[in-house]
């Protein structure tokens, strides 16, 4: 159990950074059955499955806490439900869940970007009450290419790449490929990271953090041998849920009623 002085210095370096690392990480055995679970959908053939452009190489799965009994339970466990309502403030719900996948030799990049600027212009989310959860599945190091933030970007709003002129596709595809709709350019995100620098979020699998809706990020192609496989829950506060999201529902969860806890955070 975590202290209130351990609690408050959490939710202390969320404010400051616009992520945190809680100690606690997920036990080895929950991280191996995630990755079985992990392999198993991956086999399936589902439109909950997006590949890197033109390859049968997996680049992330959707919305598996919706059709698979163990991504169900995981979302549910109290370690990440206690970490997402101290950081929001409030009840919470699963907007989202996924994990990218992030291959050997193959595993594509994410260009800078906010995730807020998704969920604001896609969905009608109205505001950054929302938070990314990320868990390690594997071990993730500078060579893998792990995810990239710039510290204290998510104090600026909505850092506007010039995308907001261009007319929206509106094809979800465009927001989770390689070649993503809203960036933020890498001559903005330099200049900003000019400043405070960039930090890589790397830890062994089991790993746990929690991320902003607005903090600028990215994480490069993985060059490795070694996968990088990262499960990202989002949750929202419950009363910023938008009012009428048209987006598939394996991208955008329509059930917004408080998240039940689980009775253990054993898997
Ligand atoms: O569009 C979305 O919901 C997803 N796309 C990105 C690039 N980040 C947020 C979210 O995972
Ligand atoms: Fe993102």
């Amino acid at each position: 159990m975590r202290t209130t002085h351990e609690t408050a210095d959490l939710g202390a370096a969320y404010r400051r950074s616009g992520w945190c690392a809680p100690p606690e990480r997920l036990t080895a055995d929950a991280v191996e059955k995630l990755r079985r679970t992990v392999d198993r959908i991956s086999a399936q053939d589902r439109p909950e499955i997006v590949y890197e452009a033109g390859q049968p190489v997996v680049r992330a799965l959707h919305g598996c806490h919706r059709f698979d009994e163990v991504c169900e339970r995981v979302v549910r466990l109290p370690l990440f439900v206690d970490l997402a309502e101290t950081l929001l403030g409030g009840p919470v719900y699963v907007y989202q869940f996924k994990v990218n996948m992030k291959q050997p030799f193959e595993g594509a990049a994410w260009p800078w970007h906010q995730d807020f600027v998704f969920w604001h212009r896609e969905d009608g989310m109205v505001a950054p009450d929302a938070v990314n959860i990320a868990v390690f599945l594997d071990g993730v190091s500078g060579d893998n290419g792990p995810l990239r933030v710039i510290p204290g970007s998510h104090e600026l709003g909505i850092v506007d790449g010039g995308a907001a002129d261009a007319e929206p596709s509106h094809d979800w595809r465009r927001h989770v490929a390689a070649t993503l709709e809203y960036t933020v350019p890498d001559e903005v995100a330099e200049a900003l990271a000019a400043g405070s620098g960039t930090e890589s979020l790397t830890g062994p699998a089991g790993t746990v953090v929690a991320f902003h809706p607005n903090i600028v990020h990215c994480s490069s192609n993985n060059a490795s041998a070694y996968r990088r496989a990262v499960l990202l829950i989002t949750y929202n506060l419950v009363s910023n849920a938008p009012a009428a999201p048209t987006r598939p529902e394996f991208l955008v969860s329509r059930d917004s009623t408080p998240i039940t806890r689980a009775d253990s955070n054993v898997l």
